[in-house]
């Protein structure tokens, strides 16, 4: 059904197919359940979303009350939404989102749970925690799993109480001799943390408790994303019994006029090396990372600086005063990660929803898709994060194609066959020769404003260069993933596009550029390029894993087997191939 279902990833997770057509038939009895609850009569909701969404275009404000993705959940189209509490446990990965399991009807979001062993291939349970008690009866939203001592997983998510009021629950397994967790079962203390009139904390922005870390005095410590005003912070509570949480008089760090905090993320990274570590590791070879999804923007950016236990305060690095630095430059959001303890790494999972229109997304029937996970770690420069697709998708490589090092002439383009070009796997290296062609750049502008002013068709010095994917034969259709090369205040700056504004003939697509500049020195390094394809996604890493862009293109012709792809460099200094190896990527088994 590829042709009726061009866009549907072969290896990017996303709902299990016979969500979509036969949503009963993975299991009937707690869809039923749901079901059971009151609904509003469909022609009612129908208008109602309608007229909501005219609203919420209105007013911005409004959304705050409804979270950014609800509105995902288009009225037949099956949303699928941030990662939710990834934990490794019985030798199985668990992976939790966020679900609307009756399409439109906002409200009943879900945790959905699917298990893999290696990350790649997924199977689906059934929800793991859906409405059912007061403190989450209007929804399941987004959190964390920890866990404790003896390796007993706890959840801790943010539920919708009757009064819309957004509050934070603990649920933990009810079977632990079950490698599966496909039962879970909610305190009755719940909510453990709520708005109460003595805290001031906004109802409406107060969720995503982060995974809890132990700190030396024995007490646990969590974050809860929020906001004042326009002062995002991370609220810090404390507990030594995991039930019984004690707000802290400060929060853990805020910024004024950052927006709300969404998703949080609180972490250690070792100095040195590219090994994870547990959460609640705090010595003095790590360095601590705080993450969040800033709802104003609809980005992650996080930031590096030190965890300073005794006040319960983060402080950032020089240079890290604001959030500026992104995990991913493109279409990216809510993401987490969690302790793989059985390989010793730090995992990263995103969220990446649709670029497609509503209409289109209805059309489609799904929405939203998780990047593949990915390893991440601090750069040895301390002055970044790192990120690469975890180690297991290359099982999924096969026909290798790989082209031996050859120039790449300005204005030349070299098409690569051998590969199936909607689902693939791309890595490309190049060497520049003649620096002295790098465009000028008179002042600092933005990267993604560059990249958009100056497409990959727009000739200059040192590139564009890279590859064009999802191409049509004709060029009609095409996205470009290319670096430009500029000179500025005596160094060079390695700028990365991902241009989607050829992507596809159909218009109602959003067609935004994505750009980043890549921390890399031409004169001592390659320029390293890896390119993840998947028949709507265009996943790249730039300069091995230090400037990340996820984009998604919907095209029209370059779709199954009419899709090209190429290197090409369009820039009037030849560049050279100095490594080339593209696969043909294998359908994963993700249902
Ligand atoms: N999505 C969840 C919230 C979170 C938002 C609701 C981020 O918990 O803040 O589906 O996309």
């Amino acid at each position: 059904d590829s042709y009726n279902q061009p866009y549907r990833t072969a290896y990017h997770f996303q709902p299990p197919k016979n969500w979509i057509n036969g949503m009963y038939s993975i299991f009937p009895s707690t869809l039923l359940k749901l079901s059971l609850l009151p609904f509003i009569p469909f022609f009612l909701f129908f208008s109602f979303s309608l007229l909501f969404k005219y609203l919420m275009s209105l007013t911005y404000s409004f959304s705050c009350f409804l979270s950014f993705d609800m509105l995902n959940g288009h009225v037949g189209v099956f949303g699928l939404a941030d990662p939710n509490g990834p934990l490794r446990y019985g030798g199985l990965y668990h992976l939790f989102y966020q679900y609307n399991p009756k399409g439109a009807v906002w409200g009943h979001i879900v945790w959905a749970h699917s298990v893999s062993k290696d990350l790649v291939n997924w199977t689906p349970l059934d929800p793991a925690i859906f409405p059912s008690q007061p403190s989450d009866i209007n929804g399941c939203w987004s959190g964390s799993a920890t866990l404790l001592p003896g390796n007993e997983p706890a959840i801790l998510y943010t539920g919708i109480n009757p009064q819309n009021q957004q509050v934070q629950n603990l649920a933990k397994p009810k079977n632990l001799s079950d490698p599966f967790l496909r039962e879970w079962e909610k305190s009755p203390k719940n909510p453990l943390m709520a708005p109460t009139s003595a805290n001031e904390i906004n109802s409406s922005s107060f969720r995503d408790p982060t995974t809890a870390w132990l700190g030396q005095d024995g007490h646990w410590r969590v974050l809860v994303g929020s906001k004042r005003r326009t002062r995002g912070m991370a609220l810090l509570y404390r507990s030594k019994d995991f039930s019984d949480w004690i707000q802290a008089k400060h929060p853990l760090h805020s910024i004024l006029g950052s927006g709300m905090w969404e998703c949080p993320d609180f972490f250690p990274v070792l100095k040195n090396g590219q090994l994870g570590v547990d959460t609640s590791v705090n010595d003095d070879y790590v360095r601590h990372v705080l993450k969040a999804s800033l709802d104003d923007r609809k980005h992650d950016y996080y930031m590096i600086g030190s965890y300073n236990a005794a006040k319960d305060k983060f402080i950032p690095d020089k240079g890290f005063e604001e959030f500026v630095l992104r995990y991913d430059y493109g279409k990216y959001y809510a993401s987490k990660t969690f302790f793989d303890d059985g390989k010793k790494r730090r995992v990263l999972l995103g969220w990446v929803n649709e670029s497609s229109s509503v209409a289109d997304d209805i059309k489609k029937g799904w929405s939203g898709i998780h990047t593949i996970p990915r390893a991440i770690w601090l750069h040895k420069s301390g002055k970044q994060l790192v990120q690469w697709p975890v180690e297991e998708i290359e099982k999924l490589r096969a026909k290798p194609v790989n082209l031996p090092p050859q120039a790449l002439k300005g204005g030349k383009l070299l098409q690569i066959n051998g590969v199936t070009a909607t689902q693939a796997d791309v890595e490309i290296s190049f060497e520049v020769s003649e620096l002295g062609k790098a465009g000028k750049l008179k002042y600092w502008t933005e990267p993604q404003i560059l990249c958009s002013t100056k497409g990959s068709s727009l000739r200059s010095g040192l590139g564009p260069f890279g590859l064009l994917v999802f191409a049509s034969e004709g060029l009609q259709e095409f996205t470009s993933v290319f670096f430009r090369i500029f000179r500025y205040q005596h160094k060079y700056l390695v700028l990365l596009c991902s241009d989607q504004s050829r992507s596809s003939l159909n218009k109602n697509n959003d067609l935004t550029t994505y750009g980043t500049f890549v921390d890399v020195n031409p004169l001592q390094e390659k320029l390293s390029l890896r390119t993840l394809i998947d028949h709507s996604v265009v996943e790249s890493f730039g300069g091995e894993g230090r400037g990340c862009i996820t984009a998604r293109v919907y095209p029209t012709l370059a779709i199954n087997d009419r899709a090209q792809i190429y290197a090409f460099n369009n820039g009037t200094a030849d560049v050279k191939i100095t490594r080339f190896s593209a696969w043909s990527m294998k359908q994963a088994y993700i249902q």
